[in-house]
Formats: C-alpha cells, sequence, structure tokens
C-alpha cells in the first residue's frame, strides 16, 4: 500500500485520498492499485455490516462495487457525502439509480471491455448443450464408449435458427458469432436497429421464440424487464428449444423455467445466473438438460484487468474533475 503522501500527490497535496466503500471482494492484482489511490474500506469485511456503515459512511465519496452486488438504497442512504459508484461489471440493476439520479450521484460500469467473453461463453452453452458435450463425456468416462459402441446422435447446431432477446453490445457480439454457424438471427427489443439491418426483428418475445431453435437473452435487467422470459415464451420454445441466459436471473421466470426443463416442455437451458445465487435451486442439479455456469462470463483474466482498471479510471477521473469514461448515470 503506498503512504498517504503518494495518495494524495494525485488529487492534490494538500488533500487525503478520497474515502471509498468497497462493496466486495476484487482480485489482487485490483486491490492493489485500488488500496494505493484511495482509502479503500472494506464492507465485505465487517461482521456488523449496519455497525461498519454507521460509523464510515458519513466520510465515503465513492463506493466500488461488483454487478452482482450493487449498492442498495440502505447503503448509498448510510453515505450522505456520497458523489461516485463504480460497478465492476455492465449491469447496474442492482444500484438504485433512481435514488442517484435525485441525490445527483454519479455511476459507472464496465462496458465493451466484457463482451467478447460473455458472448464467447453464451456461444460456447449453445454448442456444448446442441451437441450433448457433458452426455458425451460422461460417456467415455463411465466406460461405455468401449462397452456399449458410440454415444447417441445429436442434433446439428450449424444453420439453425436463433433469437436474441434485447440486441445490446453482448447481443450483437453473439449475432456476429453465430453468422460464423450460418444460423438465421432474429432478435426482439423496443424497435429494429440501424446497425442490424441482416438480422430479422420481431417485437413480440412469445412471437420471437416462437420462431427460434436457441434464444439468448442478453438484455440489461430493469423493473419492466422482470420475467420476460416467462411461461409464454418458454412453451413458445418448446421442446425441441434452448435458452440461454447470460444477463440476470430476473429476466427469467425461474419457476416456470425449472417446470418447463423438468417436464422437458422445454428442450434445454444453458444458464450463467440463478435467483438468489450463489445459490441456487436445488431442482437445477436433478437436472441433466441443463449447463450450469456459476456466474463466469465475464470470467477470463484479460477481461477482468480490464474491468478493475476501468473501475479505477472512472474513480480516478471523477476524483480529478475529469469526464468519466464510462457513465451511466
Ligand atoms: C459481474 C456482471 O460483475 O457485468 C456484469 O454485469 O454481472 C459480471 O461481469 C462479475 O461477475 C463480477 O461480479
Amino acid at each position: 500500500m503506498l503512504s498517504i503522501t503518494s495518495k494524495s500527490s494525485l488529487y492534490g497535496a494538500r488533500r487525503l485520498p478520497p474515502q471509498i466503500l468497497q462493496v466486495g471482494s476484487y482480485a489482487a492484482w485490483d486491490e492493489e492499485p485500488l488500496n494505493a489511490a484511495f482509502a479503500v474500506h472494506r464492507y465485505f469485511e465487517a461482521d456488523d455490516k449496519a455497525a461498519f456503515l454507521a460509523a464510515v459512511g458519513p466520510q465515503i465519496r465513492g463506493i466500488a462495487t461488483r454487478g452482482d452486488l450493487g449498492a442498495p438504497r440502505a447503503m448509498i442512504e448510510a453515505c450522505p457525502a456520497l458523489e461516485v459508484i463504480a460497478v465492476y461489471g455492465v449491469g447496474t440493476d442492482a444500484v438504485d439509480l433512481d435514488l442517484c439520479r435525485e441525490r445527483g450521484i454519479r455511476v459507472t460500469n464496465t462496458p465493451d471491455v466484457l463482451t467478447d467473453d460473455v458472448a464467447d461463453l453464451a456461444v460456447a452453452m449453445m454448442l456444448c448443450l446442441g451437441r450433448g458435450m457433458l452426455g458425451a463425456e460422461a460417456w467415455i468416462r463411465d466406460g461405455h464408449w468401449s462397452q456399449r459402441g458410440g454415444y447417441g446422435l445429436q442434433r446439428r447446431v450449424s444453420g439453425r435458427r436463433a433469437g436474441i432477446l434485447g440486441l445490446g453490445r453482448i447481443g450483437f457480439a453473439i449475432a456476429k458469432r453465430l453468422k460464423g454457424f450460418d444460423m438465421r438471427v432474429t432478435y426482439c427489443g423496443p424497435s429494429p436497429k440501424s446497425h442490424a439491418a441482416d438480422l430479422g426483428f420481431v417485437a413480440d418475445p412469445v412471437a420471437l421464440a416462437a420462431g427460434c431453435d436457441v434464444l439468448f437473452v442478453t438484455l440489461a435487467a430493469s423493473a419492466e424487464t422482470q420475467n420476460i422470459v416467462g411461461r409464454r415464451v418458454i412453451e413458445a420454445l418448446g421442446p425441441d428449444g434452448t435458452l440461454i441466459n447470460v444477463s440476470r436471473a430476473a429476466n427469467v421466470d425461474e419457476a416456470a423455467l425449472l417446470e418447463a426443463l423438468e417436464s422437458r416442455a422445454l428442450g434445454a437451458a444453458g444458464l450463467d445466473v440463478f435467483a438468489g445465487e450463489p445459490a441456487l435451486d436445488p431442482r437445477f442439479l436433478l437436472l441433466d438438460n441443463v449447463l450450469l455456469q456459476p456466474h463466469h462470463g465475464s470470467g477470463t483474466v484479460e477481461t477482468r484487468r480490464a474491468m478493475g482498471q476501468l473501475v479505477r479510471d472512472n474513480l480516478a477521473a471523477h476524483f480529478a474533475g475529469r469526464p468519466l469514461p464510462t457513465p451511466v448515470v
């Protein structure tokens, strides 16, 4: 950790480094520079979080958080001098954005740097499920290949129909990859996008699901998108359909999803996000038509380093009075 003098030199010789609340842990390569630049209060290590917030809240000028943890109302309210919240992640659904707007608190996230990795994972899940790779590997490990012959035939992935619910940066990166598999890609959103003229557009999520074999959920979560993938969308996708969710669990009606997977009314699902994660409904673990991932769409060394850097760049820009690199609010 650098001395107070070197930290303060970043923000003027007379001033102490800004006090930051760190909501969750980061990789060591991020902890070190964060601690060097700011006076960091480690919320996630406090046993009595309410008492900790009451003690440090009044001095806090910035919050460094993660996409999965955000900054709830009570936390923001405990920090009356708060100026900026930097999210390590693209999703800001766990931050009380209304309160931030009301109080003039700036919010930043880490878009772009994670797009390719999340898209890669989504496509990898499609391929893995489509070709039955987990079952095929178990076939070898269980000794069936030599005893019983080859694994059961699967369905072709190339040339199938894909639907993308939410054509933002990640949805677009998935579409780009799917073109390499000669897939016909249709997307759904509030309105057609000018940069997606070669993709089909439908305005209704049920129609999108009815017209595709693989449905990718990539839209930013909000109160309006809660359970947007509900019973009707899942039924429309059907027993030969696959759902891939790399966005937020709240976008999918998990009870309806579990029922459909159990009854085979839905063919398969690749899921990187779960209600109440890291705990998840144990019913998922009993299914053989799911591929479960521990919310690690952005989980590569390259992307996580870039995300950490962007968190620090946003905080540093704010406290130096420079424009924020990636503002949300
Ligand atoms: C997490 C994410 O932030 O980008 C997002 O919105 O959910 C992820 O990248 C990351 O897993 C760290 O918690």
